[in-house]
């Protein structure tokens, strides 16, 4: 806090500044005093106290931008999981001690009132958590760039467990209003839908769409480490034009006045929560080119005020594509391009090339979005003739390439005419693009190999990789303040500048009292999230345990149904073999399954089925312990990855783009047991081979074995273990009430196993056992643990946006 804003002290106030700032802001702006203020009280009064420093800081970034001229980075991305702010505002801020203390002295729990704040939960998972953590990465590098997303009202649904099934609650976190932002009422834009198009005699394009809606800015915020520099993510919110139409009102028609505001408000009222799967729907797409449309009119309407000339804006900015959700933003960029400045075709194309950057985040073949022409042409039919024509273009290009024959080119098309015709995104964002890319090594050899083949030969240059990164602020300083006052201690502060640092540390992990300081963190972190789980769920864990920890979206692909039958096949071990010395196990899982997702949602209430007799079965007592900690989300995966010792990152082989919880928990000094997917494989080059328990089949054993027709049925009956447990679980033993809940999911793995459940399970449960081995040996568990906190330091979401910057922006 500077002085300038804090108020004095006077002869009648003995607070130190900051308190008396804190209660001046109480009284005049939430309009309470310290006596009845209530703890929501003083979490509005207390943001809006630090915010006054963070509101000059942002002023200066941007003014400063303006001065030098400097090229801008806009992050178009349909998700932003941010998580909660006042802590990440007061940590890169330095000021956690003064205004804990401050609020001390008040009476006030700082870190009490913390956990009353709001997730914003903009995002499904991994893409929006990127999303968030590029942000926070963009301003530690002290570089310009605007995010730009929707201001979704009800964000990812709140989960709740009802009997172990997973019911969706609203979520609401605009209740009570939100200190963070600010609306800007003079950036607002038109966005049309449908009508039609028409030209004048001399070739002027003419779309008038025959309905709108405005879009306006609401900004927050994002403050870089150390304060050093406060970009603007800047979300938009949908309003009807006449928002209520007098004369229908006047005559009585209420609902009839009300319509178009409705119809507006419905774009921006909530999130799909659909994780790499399209959600398909007409809203959706609208949700798309609505904030695309804002988005590429307010970077137009900079670029024009800053710089004056259109044919500049590749010198002036880069805009990223977080994935295909926002690729209209290409024809749109196209339209306005060609309608609005009257630049040729061709010019236009060029320049929009030069600007765009792409990022595709998973392969899954039903994963990648595309679009019925018919919805598309109706709502975007300026957009359908731009796309028609970007594509004979491209298709005139492709065919004057060798070795590109006629299967080539239907694969390249922007148009999907194998049955009802669609128009392809990814191509869209690829053709568009100067740079596409992907999120891990694995991944993009993957894209060039599979679903960009094609369009890989046409551009050889332009598919590169850019492995993703996790923020060390968010998900090491704020999260596991106990490690990083021990790192402090042993290697100094430099590692909270350049994380790359911490490599440093690796001497530590020989030193035995090192290694004991470290477990006693990591034991006190396992007890306050015991103490988290017992007071929300009622169980009791036992701290000295294994804690092994799978926490992510629930998807078939990331095979949590695989660490559900090992459970059980490891319940069945310990009550056949109790004399035997078995490691104790606490089982965690958390996740939410998208609403529409059976199979998701079966294996939730699988994973509760499981926990419920496991936890209550005196055979095994506190040897294994099973639970589903409910709503998953930033704040909860905060809790729970400085606490975990083992980091489950099993999805089959060629499916997980990159996944980024492996690396935070890593970070944190768990151990990953995994495959070899997505960045797991980077983790295991930076930490070796001794610090990482790998199994299974590989990407290319995969794909094999799916073309030879791989069937489960012959290896489950080959496992004994694996046969128990898929038996039990099929016959009923855990779902008594209802015998036959589980004999699908079961049949699944007998008839084709397509994720290779049954495939890896013997090498999964023989790498369990390798890590009870391990873990009962404390020196070897620390030293592995502290060797992989020193070489995390490359995964640092500074260190992917320094590639993004100087590779494809060009701003570093
Ligand atoms: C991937 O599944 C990756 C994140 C961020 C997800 C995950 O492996 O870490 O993106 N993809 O790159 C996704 O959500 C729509 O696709």
């Amino acid at each position: 806090m500077t002085d300038s804003q804090a108020a004095a002290p006077t002869a009648l106030d003995p607070r130190p500044a900051l308190a008396s700032a804190i209660v001046d802001t109480l009284v005049h702006r939430i309009g309470k005093d310290a006596q009845a203020a209530r703890p929501h009280d003083w979490l509005a009064a207390t943001i809006l106290t630090l915010r006054n420093e963070i509101i000059e800081r942002w002023m200066e970034s941007t003014k400063a931008a303006h001065a030098a001229g400097a090229k801008r980075v806009y992050y178009l991305s349909l998700e932003f999981l941010i998580g909660r702010l006042l802590r990440d505002a007061l940590s890169n801020l330095r000021h956690n001690d003064e205004v804990a203390a401050a609020l001390a002295s008040l009476g006030v729990d700082l870190a009490a009132i913390e956990e009353i704040e709001p997730d914003a939960a903009l995002g499904n998972g991994g893409l929006g958590r990127l999303a968030a953590c590029f942000m926070e990465s963009l301003a530690s590098l002290d570089l310009p760039a605007y995010g730009y997303g929707i201001r979704y009202v009800n964000g990812m649904f709140r989960q709740r467990l009802d009997d172990g099934w997973q019911v969706e609650l609203p979520e609401n976190w605009l209740a009570h209003g939100n200190p963070w932002e600010f609306e800007r009422r003079e950036s607002a834009y038109f966005v049309g839908f449908g009508g039609e198009v028409t030209a004048t005699t001399s070739g002027q394009v003419h779309w008038s769409p025959i309905e709108a809606v405005e879009a306006v800015a609401v900004d927050t915020p994002m403050v870089g480490w150390r304060g050093k520099r406060v970009n603007t993510l800047r979300l938009w919110n949908a309003r009807a034009f006449d928002p209520i139409k007098l004369d229908r009102f006047n005559a009585g028609d209420f609902e009839g006045a009300l319509a178009g505001q409705m119809r507006a408000e419905t774009l921006t009222r909530v999130l799909y929560p659909n994780d790499s799967t399209p959600a398909g729907q007409e809203l959706r797409l609208r949700q798309e080119y609505f904030f695309s449309s804002a988005s590429i009119q307010d970077i137009v309407r900079r670029h024009l005020q800053y710089f004056g000339d259109i044919r500049t804006l590749p010198e002036k900015a880069a805009i990223q594509l977080n994935d295909t959700h926002p690729a209209v933003a290409v024809a749109e960029l196209m339209r306005l391009l060609t309608d609005f400045h009257e630049l040729s075709f061709d010019e236009a194309w060029e320049i929009t090339r030069a600007t765009f950057g792409y990022t595709n985040h998973t392969l899954l073949p039903e994963a990648l979005e595309s679009w019925p022409l018919p919805l598309f042409e109706r709502l975007l039919p300026r957009h359908m003739q731009i796309v028609y024509a970007i594509n004979a273009r491209l298709l005139r290009e492709a065919s004057k390439v060798d070795g590109i024959d006629g299967n080539a080119i239907a694969a390249i098309s922007l148009i999907d005419e194998g049955g009802e015709r669609r128009v392809r995104m990814a191509n869209l964002a690829f053709a568009g693009s100067h740079s596409v890319n992907g999120v891990a090594a694995l991944h993009t050899e993957l894209m060039k190999k599979t679903v960009f083949a094609d369009l890989h030969r046409l551009y050889p240059d332009r598919i590169n990789n850019k492995t993703n990164g996790i923020t060390p602020r968010r998900w090491l300083q704020q999260c596991n303040p106990g490690l990083t006052g021990l790192l402090v201690e042993a290697i100094g502060e430099d590692f909270k500048d350049d994380a790359a640092r911490l490599t440093a540390l690796a001497p530590f992990a020989n030193d035995s009292s090192f290694r004991e300081r470290f477990a006693m963190v990591k034991r006190s972190n396992k007890v306050t999230l015991s103490t988290y789980i017992k007071d929300s769920m009622g169980l009791t864990l036992d701290p000295d345990a294994i804690f092994d920890v799978q926490i992510k979206r629930i998807h078939e692909y990331k095979r949590q149904l695989l660490g559900i039958v090992e459970a059980v096949a490891l319940y069945d071990q310990i009550r056949s073999h109790p004399e035997r010395n078995w490691t104790p196990r606490v089982k965690l899982f958390a996740g939410k399954a998208a609403s529409s997702y059976h199979t998701a949602k079966l294996v939730i209430k699988l994973a509760n089925d499981v926990a419920k007799r496991i936890n209550a079965d005196p055979a095994v007592g506190d040897l294994l312990k099973v639970a589903f900690v409910p709503n998953y989300n930033v704040s909860l995966a905060e809790k729970i990855i400085p606490a975990a010792d083992l980091s489950e990152q099993i999805s089959t082989a060629g499916m997980e783009a990159s996944g980024t919880g492996n690396m935070k928990f890593a970070l944190n000094g768990a151990l990953t047991i995994g495959t070899l997917d997505g960045a797991n494989i980077e983790i295991k080059d930076h930490v070796g081979d001794d610090n990482i328990f790998i199994f299974g089949l590989t990407a290319d054993e995969v794909a094999e074995k799916r073309a030879s027709g791989y069937r489960g049925r012959q290896v489950i009956e080959g496992s004994r273990e694996l046969a128990q447990a898929v038996n039990a679980i099929a016959s009923g033993v855990f779902s008594p009430d209802d015998p036959d809940r589980y004999k699908g999911l079961m049949d699944g793995l007998y008839e084709h196993d397509w994720f290779m459940l049954a495939a890896d399970f013997d090498a999964y449960a023989a790498a369990q056992r390798e890590v009870d081995a391990k873990f009962g040996d404390t020196a070897a568990w620390g030293r592995s643990a502290v060797i992989n906190v020193a070489n995390m330091g490359w995964f640092s979401s500074d260190r992917t946006i320094g590639e993004y910057a100087k590779q494809i922006w060009g701003v570093m």
